[in-house]
Parts: C-alpha cells; sequence; structure tokens
C-alpha cells in the first residue's frame, strides 16, 4: 500500500545538522557564502566541503535570487546534501513574501525531486533573522509540502524541524487532521 501523505510528514524539534536524511536544507543569503542562525550552524557542522560548492555555484551564475534554490553536498553531516534557498526578508507581508516563500519550498522540493532524493528537511526559513512570522510561515511551509507530495512520488517523506517551541506549535497547528 502506498504510504499516505501524514506518514510521509514528520515534524520534530531539534537542530538540524544532527537530521538523518538525504538532504537538509539551509536558509541562506543570496550570496550563498554563509551567515548566522541555521546557515552559520550547516556550515560550521558540515566543514569547508560546502562553501566550496558554493563557491562554483556562485562562479557559474553568480549566487542564488530570493526563492530559488540550489544543492551542493552535505560535507561532513549525516545528511549527504544540502539545499540551499534564499527566503524573502519580511516587509510587512504585502512586498510578495508570501509567494516568495512558497517558491523556496516548491524550488527546494522540485531539487529533491529531480536528485530522487527519499528524505529532505527544513527549518522555518525566513522565521529568524529575516523576521517572517512563525505561525505565517508554517502555514506556508505545510501547504506547499502537502501540496507537492500529493502530486510527487520524491522526496518520499518531508520533516520539519522546529527549532524551538513557538516554531514547533505552528507547524502542529496547521498539521492536525
Ligand atoms: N536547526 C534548526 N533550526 C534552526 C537552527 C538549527 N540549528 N538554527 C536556527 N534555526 P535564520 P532566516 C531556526 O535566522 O530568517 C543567515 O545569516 C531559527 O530559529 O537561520 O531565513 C543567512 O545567511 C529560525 O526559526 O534564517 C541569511 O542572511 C529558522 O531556523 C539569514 O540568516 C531560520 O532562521 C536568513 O534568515
Amino acid at each position: 500500500m502506498a504510504p499516505t501523505l501524514s506518514t510521509r510528514i514528520q515534524l520534530v524539534q531539534g537542530d538540524i545538522t544532527r537530521q538523518q536524511v538525504s538532504a537538509i536544507v539551509n536558509a541562506a543569503n543570496s550570496s550563498l557564502l554563509g551567515g548566522g542562525g541555521v546557515d552559520g550552524a550547516i556550515h560550521r557542522a558540515g566543514g569547508p566541503d560546502i562553501l566550496a560548492d558554493c563557491q562554483k555555484i556562485r562562479a557559474r551564475q553568480g549566487g542564488c535570487q530570493t526563492g530559488e534554490a540550489v544543492i551542493t553536498t552535505g560535507g561532513r553531516l549525516p545528511a549527504a546534501h544540502v539545499i540551499h534557498t534564499v527566503g524573502p526578508v519580511w516587509n510587512g507581508g504585502h512586498k510578495g513574501e508570501p509567494e516568495l516563500l512558497a517558491s523556496c519550498y516548491r524550488n527546494s522540493l522540485r531539487l529533491a525531486a529531480e536528485h530522487q532524493l527519499a528524505s529532505v528537511a527544513f527549518p522555518g526559513i525566513s522565521t529568524g533573522i529575516y523576521g517572517y512570522p512563525k505561525k505565517e510561515a508554517a502555514a506556508i511551509a505545510v501547504r506547499e509540502v502537502q501540496q507537492w507530495l500529493a502530486a510527487h512520488e520524491f522526496p518520499q517523506t518531508v520533516v520539519f524541524v522546529a527549532f524551538d517551541e513557538e516554531s514547533r506549535r505552528g507547524y502542529e497547528r496547521e498539521l492536525q487532521p
């Protein structure tokens, strides 16, 4: 029997760099050169091979625009790959932020599907330094992932990684049947 949508989505609270999945998603910036927050944690835990791949992508296409995604090695991480996506900076919500955030999820999932990755873990893109309200961001994340999984075989599983309790409650609300 094919797994149902609800068994293909998991929610955990913790550190995304520890997740045993095919790819973790990074909340990057358009330079792809690293930064604070989850970006800093991923580069620290994964080591210099991730940045080396990012530099190659920069040489090829000059970085990554808001709403887009690129894929690199996971270096020393348990995850073989990192998908770097650039979320929108929250600016009140009327500057295209919801559509750009939805694009981050769709483009990350598309890369995972193209590489036939079994499992992908997402942090709350834009919900830290970029200031996107966690509740609204969780609603977009869950909607986009559910729509993707309903229409695609890959990735088989998506893990939402909540770093704190407020984020976890946001996902829980949205995932209620
Ligand atoms: N595991 C899981 N989630 C985490 C972790 C972790 N180790 N660390 C932080 N979070 P942020 P943004 C959560 O600020 O808002 C960087 O400098 C955090 O609690 O990392 O998209 C980039 O280079 C929050 O819910 O990303 C960009 O310049 C979420 O991850 C900028 O920050 C995202 O917070 C991107 O800002």
